[in-house]
């Protein structure tokens, strides 16, 4: 059956802001403090939507969550009515309100694992949410993103929407981050290739110096719970010398589409075996196989983190042309941006580069394919999703004028104890359930 790649991308909320959250992952902890534009964060994302819409690809929008979280405030003891309480946690625990505050939904690669129907047991198209148990900011996601996806995925005899694994660290899930799928078209039965940074149980090589978010447990979980058969799942341990380098996820070392992986040479544990599995898997179902490997004396591990060169997403085209799609940082770094231009004259499956705009999530570690969820739809599935997601004209036209009317140019930590923000944010996301048509999804609207 005829499918096709749909990327979901997380729209921007009012509270981004450089909090510093996230240790191990460089970009954060390097801008905390800074000021942060909410308004040019939300307009870089949209357009990066609409230019891949308007190139033909499948672009859908996923919403932001409602932040501040005042519920994860109370959950940690501070009371009084909504302005109180943050007035309260601004005063008694400033990290707190900023975990409660951040905008971190808009990286959608870490919302869920997804599993396209021609994988998995039942023909239906599994998600879970990732529990993102490693940071407390993240890891109050996964029920807000549950319900904004039966929103738009509500058709249950096609979409199974399974619960968030346990959050605790032997079950440590960042979502797609670290998963990716291999096919030769997107409706054939694939490959699905999940990577983490350590074994909660077993024996094997650990980081030393940041933590690895993704356990082997978790993955087999996820793969379990998907349906998904031993003969089309790879399992593979991401280096823990370039997690230490501030490799937090696997996406920002690797990413793959259909029959190319893209990847550094540092990645993997036992990278060529790895590659075999891959290949031995696929060709046991007719499908190519090739790994285009980038070496640390042509792009360093440092040089792919500062420009997220592999944070990159890899697209197919109507016309069955690759493009990759980069963050500016990769022009902005002189080896990054060699690397780039030279592949006009190699034999590699490459064919285009697109580079965005997208320096407000960038500072906080987030690059193209951190915004983006990638959902594998055959025609009927995609019937099936709540049509006024889809990116066009008139849905960036309206979302365009919504960011211009709620969303502030200016955003510093201090700002977090503003009750105002508040207000403005469920002003602004209370109206974006009606352009987006997913009904009350937010406790403050039930
Ligand atoms: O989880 N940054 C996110 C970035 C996520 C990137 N996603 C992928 N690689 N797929 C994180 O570390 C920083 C927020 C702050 O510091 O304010 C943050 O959460």
């Amino acid at each position: 059956m005829q499918a096709y790649e749909a990327n979901f991308d997380g729209l921007v909320g009012p509270t981004h802001n450089y909090a510093g959250l996230s240790f191990g992952n460089v970009a954060s902890r390097s801008n905390e403090k800074s000021v942060a534009n909410p308004k040019a964060a939300a307009k870089q994302g949209l357009r990066k939507m609409k230019r891949l819409a308007d190139l033909g690809f499948q672009q859908g929008v996923l919403p932001p969550l409602e932040r501040p979280s005042i519920r994860l405030l109370r959950d940690v003891g501070f009371s009084g009515d909504d302005a109180t309480v943050i007035a309260r946690a601004a005063r008694e625990a400033p990290e707190l309100l900023a975990a409660a505050s951040s905008a971190s939904a808009m990286w959608t690669a870490n919302a869920a694992t997804v599993s396209p129907s021609a994988d998995t047991e039942d023909g239906r198209v599994h998600f879970t949410p990732a529990n993102l148990a490693a940071k407390l900011h993240r890891a109050i996601e996964h029920g807000e993103t549950r319900r904004s996806l039966g929103a738009i995925f509500a058709d249950e005899a096609r979409f199974r929407i399974h619960h968030a694994l346990p959050g605790t660290p032997a079950l440590g899930d960042e979502g797609a981050a670290n998963h990716t799928r291999f096919a030769r078209e997107y409706g054939e039965k694939g490959v699905e290739f999940f990577v983490y940074g350590k074994s909660e149980y077993g024996q094997g090589p650990q980081p030393q110096r940041y933590p690895a978010r993704q356990t082997l447990e978790a993955s087999r979980a996820v793969a379990r719970l998907h349906g998904l058969s031993d003969d089309a799942t790879v399992f593979a341990q991401q280096s823990p010398d370039v997690i230490d380098a501030g490799v937090f996820h696997n996406d920002v070392i690797a990413v793959g589409n259909r029959t190319t992986l893209f990847c550094h040479e540092r990645a993997f544990v036992d990278q060529h075996k790895v590659y075999e599995e891959l290949r031995a898997k696929l060709d046991a179902q007719g499908t190519p196989f090739s790994a285009l490997e980038v070496p640390a004396n042509e792009v360093s591990v440092e040089d792919a983190v500062s420009s997220y060169l592999f944070n990159s997403q890899l697209l197919s085209s109507a016309d069955g042309r690759q493009l990759l799609v980069v963050p500016q940082e990769c022009r902005e770094n002189a080896r990054v941006a060699a690397y780039l231009d030279s592949l006009g004259g190699r034999d590699t499956p490459i064919d285009e580069v697109l580079v965005f705009d997208l320096r407000e999530s960038m500072k906080n570690g987030g690059g193209p394919a951190c915004l983006r969820l990638r959902v594998v739809l055959n025609d009927a599935e995609r019937a099936a999703v709540n049509a006024r997601v889809w990116m066009n004209d008139a849905l960036f036209t309206q979302l365009d004028a919504w960011i211009d009317t709620h969303y502030r140019d200016r955003l510093a930590p201090a700002d977090l104890a503003d009750p105002k923000l508040l207000a403005e944010s469920r002003a602004a996301l209370d109206e974006l359930t009606t352009i987006l048509g997913l009904g009350a999804v937010y406790d403050f609207q039930r």
